[in-house]
């Protein structure tokens, strides 16, 4: 069981206590140039951005700040530095726009926000009427200046319990809703999947592609790196081939990223010097077994799958190294407990496809939403995903529970559907939903974007369908294929298959 003081400020954990304990000197954040801030100077600069933010701008614990920009040393260092001061983050991806913004602005009831020079125009559109304060991720611009001549704030004195940062869901199956979590969350991530799945080592660099306002983010490319002393990579542009192509010119041996940026470098992967990396997690979306087959065969790394929340802030099952089954999601992390669950809460037996069920040092905290009720039941976090335990106590993935197709008295996961097309080597991506039909009620439709080079047709369609149901039951193949050039995915990456839903509506 983890225990933290009841005093406790995670910020300063990650920092103060790393340049207290001697790691000053030691490398602590990378942007995408290779310009490296110490420990010591990161501390630095968010205790001089403390100081703009109490002094300036009038901040007291507890004050909410919203936080838009890409990925680099500067937010990270915004962060951190609200944090440290005793406010709360509310970090915002950066594609979102003014209405999106104005929306979660009013709903966290923030006090002001911090926002990167470029992404400032929507933010100020949003008119949340509060002060926006800008800075810049090269130079540090307007905060940067004002932080140049600051003294020190001190760290707050906040409680374990005192929350620590509010997080929005990404709102793939409906509007986002607000998490809050403490500072004793912010470690607890660390100090349970990060320590024991992961093993991470201070001469670790840490990349990703997620934006720090996904807690899949957060935690792996700045929560997870500060907690081991490591390094984190925090590059603004980390589309697949940046990633891919960042892991030798910076020395990457830790990646996170989603399933689709791993299938995607796969046909280039050679191409790729990835002799430095040590582990590969993803998280977000199901991984299926032929990608992480694939990626190992041609790589040698066994992709450490995982499944995490924004609800649980980060990961709480997952597998790594000889605990890895392909194809399976992984056993609960240390520190959390999984089961499976039928509608009523009844816990279900191995083998039987249920509701996943999850208890541990984080969990769901809905800022005033009636949605809280349904979440969290005599303890336990329904995570809203339908899973199977097996004898071992392996989670193997089968769908959303808004996932789960309903056709002809059939239940019919769309991700299996979508990992059986996927075998097959003219599909790049496919999203799978349920589609109206007058005689079955429902039918399995797929969206296939096709891969490079491939053709779509009437005859590819009907290979498609006979693909499928030489790999799954028959009865699961998608009655109704329609070839695409994009599909729908959420700002965080997952695959929308709401908007799926909507598409296959006539
Ligand atoms: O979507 C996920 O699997 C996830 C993982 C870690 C943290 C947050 C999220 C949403």
């Amino acid at each position: 069981e983890l225990r933290y003081p009841d005093r406790l400020n995670s910020a300063a954990e990650l920092l103060d206590r790393a340049v207290a304990d001697g790691a000053g000197g030691r490398p602590c954040l990378t942007d995408a140039s290779g310009t490296t801030w110490s420990y010591a100077e990161t501390l630095d600069l968010a205790a001089r951005i403390g100081t703009v933010l109490v002094r300036d701008m009038g901040l007291v614990p507890g004050n909410r700040v919203l936080l838009r920009g890409p990925n680099s040393p500067w937010l990270a260092a915004c962060w951190l530095a609200v944090l440290r001061v005793g406010g709360i983050a509310v970090s915002t991806v950066p594609m979102l726009r003014a209405g999106e913004l104005a929306d979660l602005a009013e709903r966290a009831r923030i006090r002001l926000s911090l926002c990167e020079e470029g992404y400032a125009d929507e933010l100020t559109a949003a008119g949340t009427g509060r002060p926006v304060l800008t800075y810049r991720a090269d130079d540090g611009g307007e905060l940067g200046r004002r932080a140049a001549g600051a003294a020190w704030a001190p760290a707050a004195r906040t409680a374990a319990d005192d929350v620590a940062l509010i997080a929005f869901t990404s709102g793939t199956s409906g509007e986002p809703k607000a998490t809050a979590h403490f500072h004793r969350d912010v470690l607890a991530i660390a100090d349970t999947f990060a320590r024991h799945v992961l093993h991470p080592r201070p001469d670790d660099v840490f990349a990703g592609s997620p934006p720090l306002a996904f807690t899949f983010g957060l935690g792996g490319l700045l929560i997870f790196p500060l907690r081991a002393r490591a390094r984190a990579v925090l590059l603004q542009e980390a589309g697949p081939r940046a990633l891919f192509g960042a892991v030798r010119r910076l020395g990457v041996t830790v990646l996170f990223t989603a399933p689709t940026a791993y299938r995607a470098v796969l046909p280039e992967i050679g191409s790729y010097d990835l002799g430095g990396l040590r582990l590969c997690v993803s998280a977000g979306e199901a991984l299926g077994e032929r990608t992480w087959r694939d990626f190992r065969d041609a790589t040698g790394l066994e992709i450490i799958d995982g499944i995490g929340s924004t609800e649980m802030l980060h990961v709480f099952i997952a597998a790594a190294g000889d605990d890895i089954r392909p194809g399976s999601t992984g056993r609960a992390v240390p520190g959390y407990r999984a089961r499976i669950v039928d509608d009523t809460g009844r816990e279900l037996p191995d083998g039987v496809p249920g509701r996943l069920a999850v208890q541990g040092p984080t969990g769901c905290r809905y800022l005033a939403d009636p949605r809280q009720r349904r979440q969290v039941q005599d303890g336990w976090n329904l995570t809203g995903d339908v899973y199977v335990r097996d004898a071992d106590g392996y989670f193997w993935y089968q769908a959303r529970a808004d996932d789960m197709i309903v056709s002809a008295g059939y239940n019919i996961a769309a991700p299996e559907v979508e990992q059986a097309l996927l075998r097959h080597p003219a599909v790049a991506e496919c999203g799978v939903a349920g589609a109206p039909d007058a005689e079955r009620g429902t039918v399995v439709k797929a969206f296939v974007l096709p891969a490079p080079g491939v053709r779509p047709s009437p005859e590819l369609a009907r290979e498609l369908q006979d693909f499928t149901k030489r790999q799954i039951a028959p009865y699961k193949y998608p009655r109704q294929i329609e070839f695409v050039a994009e599909l729908p995915y959420s700002t965080t990456g997952k695959l929308r298959r709401v908007a799926l839903r909507q598409a296959g509506a006539p």
